[in-house]
């Protein structure tokens, strides 16, 4: 983790795991057992101001089927990100209209290549089938200087069996608008690593800068470990009188009756003897104007030929801001 200020300068970032206490960073920060676990950070100045603590959800077990936006499960990086841009802003699950610059990620700087790249890395291969990029800019095309919107962008995919970088199969035509989410579908690829390359537009002498709020990338990923008992989970951040819910739902496709456990930033529900076809629900107050995309897990336990089991399912959200 980074952090900078423009006044008088980081003193330091702290970190607190699972509702701890703060404690100074100073590297990888260890979280024991296969439960998830809620990491919050923030970064306090000189003159000992702190800033409002961001939380980050770590689904320690996300063998699960995975479906939606899985962008908040991956770690992002960047052939370049300038010192006043983040490139976490890519997958904060947050897209306001008039970002602030720590809201971007941006390539501004002196020297001004021709192409610039975003990658994500996920914990293990999943099933993709498509991803949107919602670009940036404070100039238009054709200027050569300042952030314009590229000329176009394409997808790569890590072959795990190759061991290297190949193009996406079937890429359909996207667009690089500045004022909405630019879609590219694509065959499906089962991967840990995508990377977009961004090719920037340019004036015929030299090339603009490229920036963006957000890449979203949607999986249809089955899951890694057993099917059974099957329940479809969706979680769904909103807005309700200012004030953010997060609203989860497990319908349950068994054969029998589960017990559900909702876990999230926000609070746990369990269920018991949740019958077929019914769903578990709830919807979490979060007591904030904002809330930055994350991650819920679902713990379902049934009979399947006749013993109990268990699984845990992950569903992702996209942030949601309920400003007035
Ligand atoms: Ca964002």
């Amino acid at each position: 983790m980074t952090a900078s200020d423009a006044a008088s300068g980081v003193a330091r970032i702290e970190v607190a795991v699972d509702g701890g206490g703060f404690e100074p960073y100073d590297g990888p920060v260890t979280a024991g057992g296969t439960d998830r676990h809620e990491v919050r950070y923030r970064a306090v100045d000189r003159a000992g101001n702190a800033e409002a603590a961001r939380t980050i959800s770590i689904p320690a077990d996300i063998s699960g089927p995975l479906t939606g936006n899985v962008a908040a499960l991956a770690t992002p990086t960047a052939s370049y990100t300038a010192g006043w841009n983040s490139v976490l802003a890519l997958n904060d699950g947050l897209d306001p209209a008039n970002p602030p610059q720590a809201q971007l990620w941006g390539t501004w700087s002196g020297d001004h290549p021709a192409t610039q790249w975003v990658r994500y890395d996920w914990p293990r291969p999943i099933r993709l089938t498509a991803a949107e990029i919602r670009f940036w800019a404070d100039q238009p095309q054709g200027t050569g200087v300042g952030v314009a919107p590229p000329d176009s962008w394409e997808l790569s995919y890590w072959d795990e069996t190759a061991q290297e970088w190949a193009p996406v199969p079937d890429p359909s035509a996207a667009g690089t608008s500045t004022s909405q989410f630019n879609r590219m579908t694509f065959g499906p690829v089962t991967t840990s690593r995508l990377r977009a390359t961004v090719h920037a537009n340019g004036d015929g002498t030299q090339f603009s800068a490229v920036a963006a709020t957000e890449w979203r990338v949607i999986a249809d990923d089955p899951g890694t470990g057993p099917s059974d008992p099957a329940v479809a989970v969706t979680a769904e951040a909103r807005c309700l009188a200012g004030s953010a819910t997060l609203a989860v739902r497990a319908v349950n496709d068994h054969d029998g009756p589960v017990d559900v456990t909702l876990t999230t930033p926000y609070g746990t529900r369990s269920m018991t003897g949740v019958e077929p076809g019914r769903a578990a629900y709830q919807s979490f107050a979060t007591r904030a104007g904002q809330v930055d995309a994350g991650a819920v897990t679902v713990r379902v336990t049934g009979d399947v030929d006749g013993e109990p089991t268990t699984r845990e399912l992950v569903a992702s959200y996209a942030g949601v801001s309920c400003g007035p």
